[in-house]
């Protein structure tokens, strides 16, 4: 069977479903990912955590599943969680399973064998379960973070739950990782939102790129608290500071309590969890990206999900949002490289980049917007104020002003079919916005399914910093990185045209204005060697 969509760099498993990635971690220089999986089929059910390894993030090998459901406390499936290496250097996973009546239990596994690197075999602990859920909570309370060690020397975790229709990031602490006691109060919650999957909470440096291990406390940082939130399927998080003497994080002020504040990306992307690699000192997240299709089509092709590309996280230097990355290694797949300088890409015009391999590719393109076409820019509508709304509304065909612009990527020959991610820019009071869109509309002239827009207010100011995209194009997913990485927008695509060496990439101008390209750069991306 023909298999367009599969991916030549993203992670995913010779076949069956994925979800979340769970525990990922780097042990004795491997790095472990570990992710929902049904190793049956290709729909979810019959949850086990898969385990792939690798040396370098890019190329995987795949193991048996690391927890499967066994036990009482986990017969209903083995669901996410995390891994944290303990005082002696050793790593243990808290993962929530599900007992025959569905409560939700959280539960310890240490490896078999610790002197392996590859931590092939996991033993489940006589202890389990570990934590229990309240009487009126037995459903929502789960996915456990990596554990953080205060300066007490107690352990901490946090557990996704919600209480009194909040949103909530339950905390349990212990001395020996095995009986744990809920402390007496949240580590935060949200009345703006519902519950909490996949809480993600951690350290950053105020003035560096550098990760830090989450057990870090020291005054150049600030912490960050994700949530993924189940109702709308959106991973958004907060930046603020972590009161360590009385367990609690308070989010900064201007700093948005739910899904309208900051995400980790404003297209698909969810369940992101992230982790210190110790090795290169940089904090890395991995987020599952679902399928857009239908599952009918999933049973068909025989697999469902993709893992992002591991991008590494760090605090912008205003303190207020991160910014992501591909991490480097993306780069041994480079291949081809095509450079172009200096182009003007007139109002209404488009030109084809030439010479990579379209449907696995890596573009990065600067941007750059004389003064002279900024003063043309629409103004921004006082109520104008969702900027998916605004991408959805003729999403890369509106041709009013300065964009949109930006790259046709997944182009069928004759751009019937494409995936657009574009910039548009606005002028509101004597200040530019950016608007940064991904139009999926006339992405597969063949398949139906979702095709909402998507789009991000990008914070930066056109007139003194360079308007910059970075695109990466795999097959059946797109991953875009607009201003350096302040925004992301991943998408997926399932062209019908744009299959393989018939994909094409443009750049393209669909404004009334000019816009000018200082620099262009695109990759042919080799196959990684995945599973
Ligand atoms: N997926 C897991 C849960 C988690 C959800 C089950 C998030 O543990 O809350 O597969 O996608």
């Amino acid at each position: 069977m023909a298999q367009p969509y599969r991916t030549a760099y993203h992670f995913q498993p010779p076949k069956n479903w994925i979800n979340d990635p769970n525990g990922p971690m780097i042990y004795k220089g491997i790095y472990h990912l570990f992710y929902q999986y049904n190793p049956e089929s290709a729909e979810w059910g019959n949850i086990a955590w898969g385990h792939s390894t690798s040396t370098d993030l890019v190329n995987w090998t795949i193991h048996p599943p690391a927890l499967l459901p066994s036990d009482t406390y986990d017969i209903n499936g083995c669901w996410s969680g995390s891994a944290t290496i303990l005082q002696d250097g050793t790593p243990a996973i808290l993962y929530t399973g599900g007992n025959s009546q569905k409560v939700q239990l959280q539960n310890l596994a240490v490896p078999k064998d610790p002197s392996d690197p590859y931590l092939v075999e996991w033993v489940k602990s006589p202890h389990n379960p570990i934590m229990i859920p309240n009487e009126d909570e037995k459903e929502s309370f789960r996915d456990p973070t990596t554990a953080w060690l205060g300066p007490d020397g107690i352990w901490r975790v946090v557990i996704g739950n919600e209480r009194e229709n909040r949103g909530t990031a339950v905390l349990y602490k212990s001395e020996d990782f095995i009986r744990w006691t809920e402390a007496e109060r949240p580590l935060h919650s949200s009345s703006e939102t519902t519950m909490w999957e996949c809480p993600d909470f951690f350290p950053v440096l105020i003035d560096g790129e550098n990760g830090l291990d989450i057990s870090e406390i020291f005054s150049g940082i600030k912490h960050v608290l994700k949530n993924s939130v189940a109702r709308s399927f959106v991973d958004y998080y907060t930046v603020g500071a972590y009161d360590h003497h009385n367990d609690v994080y308070t989010p900064d002020e201007g700093s948005v309590d739910n899904e309208s504040g900051l995400r980790l990306d404003y297209g698909r992307y969810y369940a992101s969890k992230s982790f210190f690699d110790s090795e290169k000192k940089r904090r890395i997240f991995i987020a599952w990206v679902n399928e857009s299709t239908s599952k009918e089509i999933d049973l068909i092709k025989g697999w469902s999900g993709l893992q992002s590309f591991p991008r590494k996280i760090w605090l912008h230097k205003g303190g207020k949002q991160l910014v992501q990355w591909p991490v480097e290694e993306i780069e041994m797949l480079r291949t081809n490289k095509v450079d172009l300088q200096n182009i003007t890409l007139e109002a209404g015009s488009k030109r084809e980049i030439w010479g990579v391999t379209a449907a696995q590719a890596d573009v990065e393109i600067s941007f750059s917007i004389p003064i002279a076409v900024l003063e043309q820019a629409e103004v921004l509508e006082s109520n104008w104020t969702n900027p998916q709304e605004i991408a959805n509304q003729n999403g890369s065909l509106a041709n009013t002003g300065v964009g949109p612009f930006g790259l046709l990527v997944l182009a069928s020959n004759n751009i019937e079919e494409y995936t657009a991610i574009f910039f548009r820019i606005f002028k509101k009071n004597d200040k530019f916005v950016v608007l940064m869109g991904c139009d999926q509309k006339r992405s597969s002239v063949g398949l139906e399914y979702d095709k909402t827009n998507y789009g991000a207010f990008l914070d930066i100011d056109p007139l003194t910093e360079k308007l910059s995209l970075r695109t990466l194009i795999d097959h059946s997913i797109v991953e875009s990185f607009g201003g350096g990485g302040k925004a992301c927008i991943t998408t997926r695509a399932y062209p019908t045209l744009a299959i393989n060496d018939n994909a094409h990439i443009f750049v393209f101008n669909n404004g009334s204005q000019h816009v000018d390209i200082s620099t262009l750069s695109a990759w042919s991306l080799n196959q990684a060697h995945i599973n």
